[in-house]
């Protein structure tokens, strides 16, 4: 292990973009994004587009962008026009978890994030607020499976707050959401009193935490942290109206999705890009269109946190 003053020292792993090293310098808001959603949750050439709108999203809104993936055996904080059109145009990236990131630095090849490793590398380069389209969880069927996201224990673990639209009805939301309180992670509906469902804005599950502004999520963090509590936060933003999909409309597809993941046999880190590709096929394309809708109304809300968590009060 290489120590600096008795400490493990990522920082031969770790390259943060120019842009990115001097935002966080100065105090600036910065939001970290992951790369799964580009390499595994959408089809090329929309998953470029949609990667591009995010970041242009977020600087319209006054933050930097730090896209986050792994290439060339180091952890990329803040992606160039010329890495983020790699990433999006090549079919075989690995899918890399906390698990997978020792492997993949080691392997010097390349690998997209997901929300448990985005926030590791976010940590490390100092970065609090994240956004993305939905957090893992506990799979349907997980009492047989055990099939349970890492992203979840991230959550409980690592100094992030993740803006999501809450998690998707391919999961079972009930589970994730008595996970993700066993393990004591803040959940908060941003302006709304239930888990939006990804796909639709309410799942019908009450959430005990609302916030109803941006520089309210950025206290919540604040305490959370100034108490040594560590952890994440998930900041659950509903689709806007408009983009919605009905729930009983995407039930009837995830019930398809599902039952030709169990005929085909797919398993494991396989399993959620699976049912994500055949619901943009079930739907013809509804799913992807909301998909991108969601994400870029996340990335909105994420800069607006920021910025008010860069301007928190020093005590
Ligand atoms: N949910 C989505 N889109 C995604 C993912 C989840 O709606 O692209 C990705 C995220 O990167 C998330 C990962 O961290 O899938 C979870 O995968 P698993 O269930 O294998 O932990
Ligand atoms: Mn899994």
């Amino acid at each position: 292990m290489t120590e600096r003053n008795g400490r493990p020292d990522p920082t031969r792993y770790l390259e943060i973009s120019p842009e990115v090293a001097s935002a966080l310098a100065e105090g600036r808001p910065v939001v970290a994004l992951e790369s799964t959603i580009i390499t595994h949750g959408m089809p090329f050439p929309r998953n470029l587009e949609t990667a591009r709108a995010v970041e242009d999203d977020i600087r319209a809104a006054g933050a930097v962008p730090a896209t986050i993936a792994v290439l060339e055996g180091r952890i990329r904080v803040g992606l160039d026009e010329a890495a983020l059109e790699a990433l999006a145009e090549r079919a075989e990236v690995a899918k890399v978890s906390r698990a997978d990131l020792p492997a993949v630095l080691n392997g010097g090849g390349a690998g997209s994030t997901t929300v448990a490793a985005t926030m590791i590398a976010a940590d490390l380069a100092g970065i609090r607020v994240f956004a993305t389209g939905g957090i893992g969880g506990v799979h349907r069927g997980a009492e047989s499976s055990f099939d349970v996201s890492a992203d979840l224990q991230e959550l409980s673990r690592t100094p992030v707050a993740v803006v999501c639209a809450g998690a998707k009805a391919i999961l079972d939301l009930p589970k994730t959401l008595e996970v993700l309180e066993t393990l004591g992670v803040p959940v908060v509906g941003f302006g709304c009193d239930t888990l939006p469902a990804f796909y639709s804005r309410d799942s019908g599950l009450p959430l005990a935490l609302r916030c109803d502004a941006a520089a309210d999520v950025a206290a919540m963090m604040t305490a959370q942290w100034d108490l040594g509590l560590g952890g994440g936060l998930v900041v659950a933003n509903p689709i806007p109206a408009a983009d919605e999909i009905p729930a009983a409309t995407m039930e009837e597809k995830i019930t398809q999705a599902l039952e030709e993941a169990a005929a085909q046999g797919v398993q494991g880190k396989a399993v959620t890009p699976f049912l994500l590709q055949r619901l943009e096929a079930l739907t013809d394309g509804a799913s992807l269109d909301a998909n991108v809708a969601l994400v870029r109304n996340n990335a909105r809300l994420a800069a607006a946190v920021a910025a008010a968590y860069a301007e928190r009060p020093v005590p």
